[in-house]
């Protein structure tokens, strides 16, 4: 049981690496591994890991969550704020297992919305224990030349209290890198939810069946657990969702995305406070129109990053300190 991510992240990291059941090499990748763990978070809110040294990309982590709930599997998208994200791209367009926008909300052959059929079932029984939505899909090709297979296997969401309960089920996650992600897209997705329902935000639990540290990630996860003995706690609040149904937010955050990532258009602080969404959501716009200057000139614009939570502030400077000049 921990409070936050990072306890969590940190925790398990350390068992990983520390005490692995098993040291193989899956698709010849050499590795340490632990199999069948459950960590469970009080509040998923606090879904990122501030240690310095982890230099935790909190604008890919937005893109991806907001990727997600688009519904794309758009590389062009998110290969912009990631660009290894290429490589599991067998036509070097869309990608498959790694995109789980499309498998929530048009599923397989039937293009099931998953969302929708959840608020319907939560409308129909708010105690249910069926609001699956499955990621995982038996179609995908689990052969070795296929190396874009889904590691989520589904989400499952619970009406329990007033809040909303999420179990993730993960048929591998990797402990140093995937897990970071993951946990702050399925908990970014779990308060999409939950404010979307009126309800609050309950616990989440991360359930994955072989959690592992790759071997040439060993001296990146030393260097994260020296800095967890010297720096443990946060000075930080992680912002939170507002209180109401966001999608039409998301939505005009997903328009601009797309016009600053092709570079249609530059944000100035004044045409960003013209734009008519809530101020968490503005907060994304600036961080996507920091990453523009980053993406395109290698620099981070002073007059825009001053105007940043400082939260995202931390994890702006602390990746690219380098631009901030
Ligand atoms: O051989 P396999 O398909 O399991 O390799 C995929 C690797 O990417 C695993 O180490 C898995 O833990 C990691 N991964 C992750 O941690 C991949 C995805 C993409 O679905 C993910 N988290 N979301």
């Amino acid at each position: 049981k921990y409070k936050n991510f990072e306890e969590a992240y940190i925790e398990n990291l350390r068992e990983t690496y520390c005490n692995p059941e098993f040291e193989n090499s899956p698709r010849g990748y050499k590795s340490r591994e632990r199999l069948n763990c459950t960590i469970e978070i009080e509040n998923p809110i606090e879904r990122v890991c501030y240690l310095p040294a982890r230099k935790e990309n909190i604008i890919f982590n937005f893109a991806e969550a907001i990727w997600y709930l688009s519904g794309s599997n758009s590389l062009e998208f998110i290969d912009y704020y990631a660009s290894n994200m290429k490589k599991y791209s067998a036509d070097g367009k869309t990608l498959k297992g790694t995109a789980y926008g499309p498998k929530i909300f048009t599923f397989g052959s039937n293009a099931i919305n998953q969302w929708n059929r959840l608020i319907d079932i939560f409308k129909e029984d708010p105690d249910t224990k069926r609001g699956f939505v499955q990621i995982f899909d038996a179609n995908e090709d689990l052969h070795l030349t296929n190396i874009d297979v889904s590691c989520t296997i589904g989400l499952q969401f619970f009406q329990r209290k007033n809040a909303l309960y999420t179990c993730g089920y993960m048929r591998a996650n990797d402990a140093y890198r995937g897990i970071v992600s993951d946990v702050f897209s399925f908990t970014f997705i779990q308060e999409m939810l939950a404010t979307q329902m009126g309800l609050k935000v309950g616990r989440y639990y991360h359930n994955i069946a072989t959690t592992h540290v790759y071997e040439p990630d060993n001296q990146h996860v030393e260097r994260i657990l020296v800095d967890s003995i010297h720096d443990t706690v946060s000075k930080f609040c992680f912002p939170t969702m507002p209180h109401k149904n966001n999608w039409d937010d998301l939505k005009v955050v997903l328009e601009y995305e797309e016009l600053l990532r092709n570079k249609k258009i530059e944000l100035s602080i004044e045409k960003l406070n013209k734009i008519g969404i809530d101020n968490y959501w503005k907060q994304l716009l600036l961080l996507f129109s920091i990453y523009q200057g980053i993406y395109y000139n290698n620099k981070i614009e002073f007059h825009l990053y001053k105007y940043l939570y400082p939260v995202y502030q931390h994890f702006v400077k602390n990746r690219w300190s380098e631009m901030l000049k």
